[in-house]
């Protein structure tokens, strides 16, 4: 096994349509890497402590109206922003668990109707996860959860559309795991996924950029 002080932690995201259970299921994650010794950190996009989050936020609460591509713009200058945060928290060896990534920024633009390699552009770069767990729900049944606030974005049939674009960017590094298992099924499955995954990282395996 490798050396842990010496390793790099994972970069591990989740992603699935809203009420997947994506936050419920990343912090229990988080205290679980804690509890096995594993030093862990919960980080989410969009991420709205920043100046550029706060307009994210005003947006996604319809209390602002941006262009589409302006906005999509944001959420990626987002992410640039925590960038190098990222790298450096990566290689002290912290794992960090995020919530929604650059595959919801091109995922929910492009079911706007924008053009999929243009929303991919501003990712190019970005550091790509060592694994994408997608949480994998129909849009009916994510509705059925109910709790659909009032936020832009929660309407079945713009659900449908994020769907289908989920699909055409799934890759090698994802890891489908069926979100409608009772919670504890589903946190069993991605612990298993998680620790294979850190110990990859902890073998060597190098950060890359997106989009590869
Ligand atoms: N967006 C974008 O357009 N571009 C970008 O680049 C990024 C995001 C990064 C805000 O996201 C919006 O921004 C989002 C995408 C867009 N669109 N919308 N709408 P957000 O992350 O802030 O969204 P959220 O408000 O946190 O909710 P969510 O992500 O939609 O939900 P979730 O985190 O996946 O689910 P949850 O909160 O963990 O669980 C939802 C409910 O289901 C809750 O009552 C749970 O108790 C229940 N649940 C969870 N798991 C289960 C199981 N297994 N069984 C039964 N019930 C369950
Ligand atoms: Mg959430």
């Amino acid at each position: 096994a490798g050396n842990k002080k010496e390793s790099r932690g994972a970069l591990v995201v989740l992603e699935g349509l809203d009420r997947s259970g994506k936050s419920s299921q990343c912090s229990r994650l988080v205290s679980f890497l804690e509890e096995q010794g594993i030093s862990a950190e919960l980080w989410r996009f969009p991420d709205r402590t920043t100046n550029v989050g706060q307009m994210i936020s005003s947006y996604l609460t319809n209390t602002s109206q941006l262009d589409d591509h302006t906005i999509h713009l944001l959420f990626s200058a987002n992410r640039w922003e925590k960038r190098s945060l990222m790298e450096a928290k990566l290689k002290t060896g912290k794992t960090l668990i995020v919530d929604r990534y650059s595959y919801s920024g091109v995922a929910f633009s492009s079911a706007k109707g924008l053009d999929i390699e243009w929303c991919k552009a501003p990712e190019i770069g970005l550091l790509a996860p060592d694994v994408v767990v997608y949480l994998d729900i129909s849009p009916e049944k994510a509705a059925e959860r109910g709790g659909y606030g009032g936020e832009r974005y929660e309407k079945l049939e713009f659900q449908k559309k994020v769907a289908d674009f989920y699909k055409v960017l799934h890759d090698v590094s994802w890891k489908v795991v069926d979100a409608c298992q009772p919670m504890e099924d589903v946190e069993k499955q991605l612990q298993g996924i998680v620790l294979d995954c850190v110990t990859e990282c902890w073998k060597g395996k190098l950060l890359s950029t997106l989009w590869s």
